[in-house]
């Protein structure tokens, strides 16, 4: 069996401490209650930190630092604001080989996409909204946009710190306080971020981080002095949050699930097609709002298609995620692996067929083998429900009017790929699909001018390019 054994010299450049106090107003304190939960390396089990839970009191005193720092930063020139921005993204640059180890050990991802996917995007993203800070009068908002006041930023656990650059780096270049709560799975990187902030010493209170799970997560939605709340997550919490925020002054951005659609067509590229289905579902082990979670092929070339997918899928190698080769690192957690199973035992119950590479799997940490499913019919709960994990459904179509009709047909409108040579046909399909994004011949192609967001319950709201501005604005 695989014996988990972390690479010791990447470890040993990241600099984590026992315990973690709250970040508020540009200080480390401790919360006022007793709340203390562990954050664990999912690829091993070991506890890495303690996390201090913020409470409801933790949580006032941090939107009040935000209130009080608001002042000052909104009316800063964007031209200064922009100095702190550009400032972080490079200190993100400089340590982005240490942040990457820390994500990856908190996380369980891959080290090769933490380092060359997410920490790139991370600095882009920062680097791209510095830029706008003092061009928001040309943005097409008027003369002189106004940010919202302060915002409450609640991330999920798959991009932790992506997901901080996709929320605070707008807020911030829109003159706009934050107080963000990073998942209780992964908060190492959003506390590294908050030493991040005093290294480019932002003033006190512009940025505070309050870790916690939902019940925190709750106090700063409901929260008075709270202008604008940013919620990436399950759909189930993305209503709740609705439903706390129905009537009240606050302005809400909401991104949450997906099943995207991956559409191949008999006339495209299939070695292409078969590496933008690899990276569309297996990148980050499916933990993806936007992944390729079903796979549409023209019945002419599925036969053709799955052999070589699966052929491809016995060269992935699934194991240590500090380890340069991985392909398929850690399941997040406990939980989420448990629903994983769940998924796919009902797959099996309800009649597809299961197929997974041989892939030996370690004793220790949260594990899902990479795992398709053919025969899938669309009332099929694999076909339905979004996994969050390396699992691929299968269905096959004849037209594209068929395929149009299966895309479509699910509660989420998030992301879809079409795969063909006919550009006819490609910007037929893109026309009929009920998604915020269709990739064209790719897939997970992520940049931070393009806006990125959903229809249906896939949430409201954009995050990303001009559009992103438009969430920290009074418009
Ligand atoms: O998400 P939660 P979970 C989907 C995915 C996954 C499922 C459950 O299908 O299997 O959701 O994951 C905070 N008020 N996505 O349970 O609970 C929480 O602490 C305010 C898709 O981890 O939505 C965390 O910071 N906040 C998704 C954040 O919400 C609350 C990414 C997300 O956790 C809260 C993650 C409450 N009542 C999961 N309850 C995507 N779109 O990318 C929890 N939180």
């Amino acid at each position: 069996m695989f014996e988990y054994a972390p690479a010791p010299e990447s470890r040993a450049i990241v600099d984590i401490k026992p315990s973690y106090g709250l970040f508020i107003n540009g200080e480390w304190v401790e919360p006022l209650g007793e709340g203390r939960e562990k954050t664990v390396n999912p690829a091993s089990e070991e506890v890495l930190a303690e996390i201090a839970v913020a409470s409801e009191a933790d949580v006032d005193r941090a939107v009040q630092a935000a209130r009080k720092a608001f002042t000052g930063w909104s009316a800063m020139p964007g031209s200064e604001r922009a100095k702190y921005i550009f400032r972080i993204a490079r200190i993100i640059q400089e340590r982005a080989r240490e942040l990457a180890v820390l994500e990856s050990l908190d996380n369980g991802k891959p080290i090769r996409e933490s380092r060359d996917v997410d920490l790139p995007l991370v600095a882009a993203h920062f680097f791209y909204y510095a830029g706008w800070a003092d061009k928001l009068s040309y943005a097409g908002f008027g003369p002189s946009p106004q940010p919202l006041g302060v915002a409450g930023q609640i991330i999920p656990w798959n991009f932790p710190l992506l997901m901080l650059a996709w929320k605070i780096a707008p807020a911030l270049a829109c003159g706009n306080t934050v107080v963000l709560k990073p998942a209780e799975t992964t908060p190492l990187t959003a506390l590294a971020f908050a030493e991040i902030c005093r290294q480019a010493d932002l003033p006190p209170g512009v940025v505070n981080i309050v870790t916690g799970a939902g019940e925190t997560g709750g106090a700063l939605v409901r929260h008075p002095d709270v202008d604008k709340v940013a919620f990436t997550g399950s759909t189930e919490v993305g209503r709740l949050i609705a439903r706390s925020v129905a009537g009240s002054r606050k302005k809400v951005t909401l991104e949450l699930g997906g099943k995207a659609a991956n559409i191949v067509f008999e006339d495209a590229a299939l070695d292409q097609a078969v590496e933008g289905i690899v990276n569309g579902i297996f990148f980050n082990q499916g933990h993806v709002c936007c992944a390729g979670s079903r796979l549409l092929v023209q019945e002419s070339v599925a036969d053709e298609l799955l052999e070589a997918l699966k052929r491809r899928l016995s060269t992935l190698r699934l194991g240590d995620p500090l380890d340069k080769n991985t392909d398929i690192g850690a399941i997040n957690s406990a939980a989420q692996l448990a629903k994983i199973r769940e998924l796919s035992e009902a797959g099996e119950a309800e009649g597809a067929e299961r197929w997974s590479p041989a892939c030996p799997i370690p004793d220790k940490g949260f594990w899902f083998p990479p795992t398709i499913f053919t025969g899938v019919a669309q009332s099929h709960r694999i076909a339905r429900e979004e996994i969050f994990g390396p699992v691929l459904s299968v269905l096959t179509f004849r037209t594209p009017a068929e395929a149009i009709e299966k895309a479509n047909n699910t509660p989420y409108g998030l992301s879809a790929g079409v795969w063909t040579e006919k550009g006819s046909l490609m910007l037929w399909m893109a026309s009929r699909l009920r998604a915020g994004v269709v990739w064209s011949n790719t897939f997970n192609k992520f940049d931070p001018t393009s806006p990125f967001g959903g229809y249906k319950e896939s949430g409201y709201g954009r995050e990303g390019g001009r559009h992103g501005l438009e969430a920290y604005l009074a418009l």
